[in-house]
């Protein structure tokens, strides 16, 4: 009989927290990075300080997760990317047959979290249904209740290893509640465990799907946002609010909070309303010539071309090279597609000749809503939370682990402006 993935885990577990341990012994004095002050004031870019196994993020590679570029991983389930993130290795078909099997015994969601959501007010914004439902659940946590009756701490990873699969297994279901809810699409739409992960969700979604390719789509997506190192707002919260030994509901749903913003996951809401309202202020289908003269504008007036630019990638994004790919085969003819294919051609040029971004090449949030426009998802205010779904997979794994690694409280050292004054003039 194959391996589970919790087996596995257990299995590497004892090599990987001695290897941690030894390079800690062996070199804890090694100076392994140097802070300038522009990092300090400039949101601590690049400041190697933290580990993270499951995924990099390559200046010139952009994500490669456990050694494997993401575009190497784009015919994968989001189940089998999540046990590549979790244990290093993509799962064969047994194994992964038995993890489908226990998510779909975890999928119930309790009862009192639709109680919840119907409570929130109509306009409520996605984002925050989905991280209030993640925090609603929080007392069917099994590391708070292991933490309270005394469970060592080099065990605690095990019942965050439960709480991760269980909020994996139900928030597709929440998630599609919240779409249905909050765009009037009419009563929720029970799961089929018959169906993958990302298929389930797709039906549940209730988004007409005659031949499966938004089902596709969905697969791509999820498997594409589910990871992005740990440096990035959400993940990186993630990991502070659970390295005070805080459960996953807590630590999720305080990461969502962070992917809600603009500047990070929220851009893929913001991409396609801006390429929807170019369309609208130009009065038809634009030109390349329209195009451009549409974002020098923004630029001259001091706005950001949404989709465009990254804290830490320096080349096209590997993920929206996923997504185009998927566009040119599937809806090459579709307008806002078009527009975004206009746009890579366009504003790279404008912001090298601007010359403020650092990366002037397109992320992922650039393309992933004109597909989603395609197949009739047209409420982009939803777009996060898709978004969301799918890096739940990347903050479980990424906390499964911390939690095995017996990770430290993480605090880091802020210094005051009077110290960084004397530190100069020293
Ligand atoms: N359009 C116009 N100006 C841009 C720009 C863009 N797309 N990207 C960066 N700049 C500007 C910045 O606003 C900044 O200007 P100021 O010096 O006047 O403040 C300057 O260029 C330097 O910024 P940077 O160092 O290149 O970029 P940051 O690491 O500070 O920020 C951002 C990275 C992604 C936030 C930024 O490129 C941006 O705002 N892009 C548009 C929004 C977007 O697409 N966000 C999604 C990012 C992907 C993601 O995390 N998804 O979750």
């Amino acid at each position: 009989m194959s391996k589970t993935i919790k087996d596995k885990l257990t299995t590497q577990l004892p090599v990987l927290r001695e290897e941690a341990k030894s390079l800690a012994k062996t070199y804890g004095s090694k100076i392994m990075d140097q802070v300038a002050l522009e990092q300090i004031y400039g949101g601590m870019r690049g400041i190697k300080g933290l580990v993270c196994d499951t995924s990099s993020v390559g200046l010139d590679t952009g994500l490669i997760i456990r050694g494997i570029p993401i575009l190497e991983l784009t015919d994968k389930l989001p189940e089998q990317v999540f046990c590549l993130l979790l244990t290093g290795e993509i799962p064969d078909d047994e194994t992964l047959k038995e993890f489908q099997e226990d998510l779909n015994r975890r999928a119930e969601v309790p009862s009192y979290v639709w109680d919840v959501l119907n409570a929130l007010p109509k306009d409520t914004h996605p984002m925050i249904a989905l991280s209030t439902a993640i925090m609603s659940m929080e007392k069917e946590s099994e590391f708070r209740k292991h933490y309270d009756a005394g469970l060592p701490k080099d065990k605690l990873w095990e019942p965050m290893f439960e709480d991760s699969l269980n909020i994996i297994a139900r928030v597709t279901q929440i998630a599609a509640f919240i779409y249905r809810k909050s765009f009037g699409k009419g009563d929720m739409i029970p799961p089929d465990p018959s169906l993958d992960w990302a298929a389930n969700f797709a039906k549940m979604l209730g988004v007409k799907d005659e031949d499966g390719t938004f089902a596709k789509l969905m697969r791509l997506y999820l498997v594409l946002h589910s990871d992005h190192e740990s440096g990035n707002v959400s993940a990186f919260t993630c990991q502070v609010v659970s390295s005070a030994l805080s459960d996953a509901y807590y630590s999720f749903s305080a990461a969502l909070n962070g992917l809600a913003g603009p500047l990070h996951g929220l851009a893929n809401q913001e991409c396609l309303r801006f390429i929807l309202k170019m369309k609208t202020e130009i009065g038809h289908q634009p030109s390349d010539d329209e195009v451009r003269d549409y974002c020098q504008n923004l630029l001259d007036t001091g706005k950001v071309v949404s989709g465009y630019g990254h804290a830490v990638l320096r080349i096209t994004d590997p993920r929206f090279t996923a997504f185009l790919r998927f566009g040119k085969q599937h809806v090459p003819d579709d307008d806002a597609f078009r527009m975004v294919e206009q746009l890579f051609e366009i504003v790279p040029d404008l912001l090298t000749k601007q010359g403020k971004a650092k990366d002037p090449w397109p992320n992922v949030d650039a393309v992933s809503g004109s597909l989603l426009h395609h197949y009739g998802m047209t409420e982009y205010q939803f777009y996060t939370v898709l978004f969301g779904v799918s890096r739940i997979l990347g903050f479980s794994a990424q906390t499964i682990l911390a939690r095995a690694m017996n990770s430290p409280l993480i605090r880091p050292k802020s210094v005051t402006t009077e110290w960084i004054k004397k530190q100069v003039a020293g």
